[in-house]
């Protein structure tokens, strides 16, 4: 694997300020030598620039549309350039709203080169909020559903055709909040969700099983982390976190049973906030979970 690690140091799209420390905390952490220590080929490209966020009001059902659009792009042009490098990019972000940078580009590039896709989306959140139906305008609540097709015309547009995915590509794990209307659309659109009640009654191996059927050698598989899959308790680094999200070991057989299909083509590690953390152990978990997703933890058993 040759990897290249992009910053994506913007929280326009969240609720609360501290996201946009995110991509240095992963570098205190030792995101980079912790690849390197796995034999893997890795540079650091730095952080992408874009607009401050103003701190402004929603209007019209989003807030901060200019300004994530305009990372959203940046985020595009990088991860699609990576992957045509034939590199595994890493964006760090930054809040969520960013992934619908990184996944347009992603599908772009599956496009191009004939690969089936698939989403893991590992998140507290269902992130399927449209301006119609989010509590908060903020679009870090909406980035499935816009990648979707649904949502303003200079983010659905991202990728080059419309929509940039078909909700088919997406398995969403870990969730355990969702708003009255998004719940509503989850269902309408028939999206493929293991909530924690699903990981509750069947545990974490079968819950895995399931997300990654079909998956096979002409699959590109993308991961989107958002840092409050996690229980706050051991991940308490982020903006909005839910109680009783996976335990360490959950989260650490999760990445393993990934990292068993040799699929990975692309990750996003989102949300982390420093100034919710504490001496950046979040930050420090989600490197130690990058390692298990490139094998760390276990002899590699091969699935396919
Ligand atoms: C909430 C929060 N559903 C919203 N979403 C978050 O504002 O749309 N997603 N935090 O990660
Ligand atoms: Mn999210
Ligand atoms: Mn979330
Ligand atoms: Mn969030």
């Amino acid at each position: 694997h040759k990897i290249s690690l992009i910053g994506a140091p913007s929280d326009a799209g969240a609720g609360s300020r501290g996201s946009s420390m995110g991509p240095e905390a992963l570098r205190v952490a030792g995101i980079e030598p912790a690849l390197l220590n796995h034999g893997l080929d890795v540079e650091d490209r730095g952080n992408l620039s874009g607009p401050h966020n103003p701190w402004d009001e929603s209007s019209g059902g989003y807030r901060h549309l200019d300004e994530v659009t305009a990372w959203c792009r940046v985020a595009h042009d990088a991860v699609y350039e990576t992957l045509k490098r034939r590199r595994m990019p890493i964006l760090m972000g930054g809040d969520h709203s960013l992934s619908m940078g990184s996944i347009s580009a992603v599908a772009r590039h599956c496009r191009e080169y004939g690969k089936k896709l698939r989403v893991l989306w590992l998140d507290a959140h269902a992130d399927f909020n449209t301006c119609d139906i989010t509590p908060s305008g903020n679009l870090h609540g909406m980035p499935v559903a816009v990648l979707c097709g649904f949502g303003p015309a200079e983010l659905i547009e991202l990728g080059g055709v419309m929509p940039a995915t078909p909700p088919s590509v997406y398995r969403l794990i870990g969730v355990r909040s969702v708003d009255p209307g998004e719940k509503h659309f989850v269902h309408k659109t028939d999206l493929d969700v293991f909530d924690m009640r699903y990981i509750d009654e069947n545990g974490m191996h079968a819950t895995m099983e399931r997300a990654l059927a079909g998956v096979d050698a002409d699959t590109h598989l993308h991961v989107s982390f958002d840092a409050d899959f996690i229980d706050p308790l051991i991940a308490p680094g982020v903006g909005t976190p839910v109680p009783g999200g996976p335990t360490y070991r959950e989260a650490q057989l999760c990445m393993e049973m990934i990292a068993d299909t040799g699929r990975l083509g692309s990750l996003d590690i989102m949300e982390l906030n420093p100034a919710q953390d504490v001496r950046n152990q979040s930050a420090a978990l989600a490197v130690d979970l990058l390692e298990s997703l490139f094998g760390k933890s276990t002899l590699m058993r091969k699935r396919l």
